[in-house]
């Protein structure tokens, strides 16, 4: 079939025929991305502040890794781990060092490397801590999400995520966010194996605990020998202004969680990383997937992850998270309807005055896209603002008088 190019309605009314309507995306049609920059099929340029949530941390088609994609494209693209490949080990060693662990684990999506992570605790239950077979416990903690997996959304307390799902695998025990008190009590039960948490919640609207939570729960963790194992498929690599966000409470978890810019929006790829005591306890044939730690992957990740370091992405999310949010008080200053910001290097999120029914939020969603500028509302009256970490002082202030504009332009302007 010739290669057509679809209008925004033609391609919106083919995913309505033929797709699963499991999203309620903005009505936009995007055919084209570079750097910050995404287009739509009729040629409209827009800034993305979404990046995919944070998968595009490096920006959109980044040359080095399109390169590194495409040269390992025409090379060997997988093998199975039935042989080796002379990507794996590299790039595990390079995920180690990067990262200070003994080992990593390779998988494709972030929902995966969170059930690798549960199975990698339970495993270490039951052989190192001596918990008894099938009564493991992992904590986690209320407005989680770690992904769409049955496993995975057994410890969510979405109803949105969970209603006409189950039923749900057993074995988790939730507790409230940001409460040490509740989290000690939990670790007290000497089957817990695992603390499943989010440094920061990114889907529930970008909640950072207080300071010291973390650290603090790292100290209980230790004292009643729990696993630490820290989501960090949306807050890691340099979103949160630091490379991982558990750098700010000086947390070195003992399992690692990574997905989504690991590729940097190129290719699936997510993974554990861990010590070999953790990691040692799955043996060969215990755990697998068949595109897990495939050599595309592998050569796409490091690439990935050289782009970080390389271009100075850490500091400058710290850098202009700050200028963020000061025009975003600026602007709280001049509109009611800004109701709280919040967030850390450039993973921010803007609270509007709305109803729970987020009409508010989306249309300012919509009159942001007019502007030139993509968001997406969460959790009703939530605005997240993610833009790719390549993004300049220049870029930041432009944006920011578009959504100075946007929000302005629904009256109640003044206290
Ligand atoms: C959707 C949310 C964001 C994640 C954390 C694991 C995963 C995610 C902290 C799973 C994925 C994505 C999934 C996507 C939208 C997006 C999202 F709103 F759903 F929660 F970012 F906030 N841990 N988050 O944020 O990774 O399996 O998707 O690769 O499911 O709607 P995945």
């Amino acid at each position: 079939m010739l290669e057509q190019t679809l209008s925004t309605q033609q391609a919106i009314e083919l995913e309505a025929k033929y797709g699963a309507h499991n999203y309620h995306p903005l009505p936009v049609v995007l055919s084209r991305g570079e750097g910050v920059f995404l287009w739509d099929v009729e040629g409209k340029k827009y800034y993305d502040f979404l990046a995919a949530y944070s998968a595009v941390n490096q920006g959109h088609c980044h040359p080095r890794i399109i390169e590194a994609l495409k040269q390992q494209a025409e090379r060997l693209t997988l093998t199975s781990r039935a042989f080796h490949s002379d990507q794996l080990g590299l790039t595990e060693k390079y995920l180690c060092e990067y990262f200070g662990y003994e080992k990593a684990l390779l998988m494709n999506s972030g929902a995966e490397a969170n059930e690798s992570a549960i199975k990698l605790a339970r495993k270490w239950g039951y052989e190192v801590k001596g918990i008894p077979q099938n009564e493991a416990v992992i904590v986690a903690v209320e407005r989680n999400f770690h992904g769409r997996t049955i496993t995975v959304i057994s410890a969510s307390t979405d109803p949105t995520a969970t209603r006409g799902f189950g039923p749900f695998t057993p074995g988790f025990r939730i507790i409230p966010y940001n409460d040490l008190q509740a989290l000690e009590e939990a670790l007290s039960d000497a089957r817990v194996c695992g603390f499943w948490v989010e440094p920061i919640q990114g889907e529930a609207g970008v909640y950072v605990p207080d300071e010291g939570y973390l650290r603090q729960a790292a100290a209980l963790c230790k004292k009643h020998r729990v696993i630490l194992m820290l989501d960090e498929v949306q807050t890691g690599l340099g979103r949160t202004g630091k490379l991982l966000a558990a750098e700010y409470e000086g947390v070195h978890p003992d399992m690692l969680i990574l997905g989504k810019a690991i590729s940097g929006g190129t290719y699936p790829v997510s993974a554990v990383l861990s010590s070999d005591e953790i990691m040692l306890t799955i043996r060969p044939g215990e755990h697998g997937s068949t595109y897990g730690g495939n050599p595309l992957a592998c050569a796409v990740v490091r690439a990935a992850l050289d782009v970080i370091k390389e271009e100075g992405l850490v500091e400058n999310s710290a850098r202009l998270g700050e200028v963020f949010r000061n025009r975003m008080r600026q602007l709280q200053q001049k509109s009611s309807l800004v109701r709280q910001v919040r967030g850390r290097g450039l993973m921010n999120a803007v609270v509007v005055d709305d109803d729970e029914s987020g009409n508010l939020a989306w249309n300012i969603c919509m009159a942001l896209k007019d502007r030139g500028l993509l968001a997406k509302p969460t959790h009703g009256n939530i605005i997240r603002f993610t833009p790719p970490l390549v993004i300049t002082e220049e870029q930041i202030h432009e944006c920011c008088d578009l959504i100075e504009d946007a929000i302005l332009s629904f009256g109640k302007n003044s206290h």
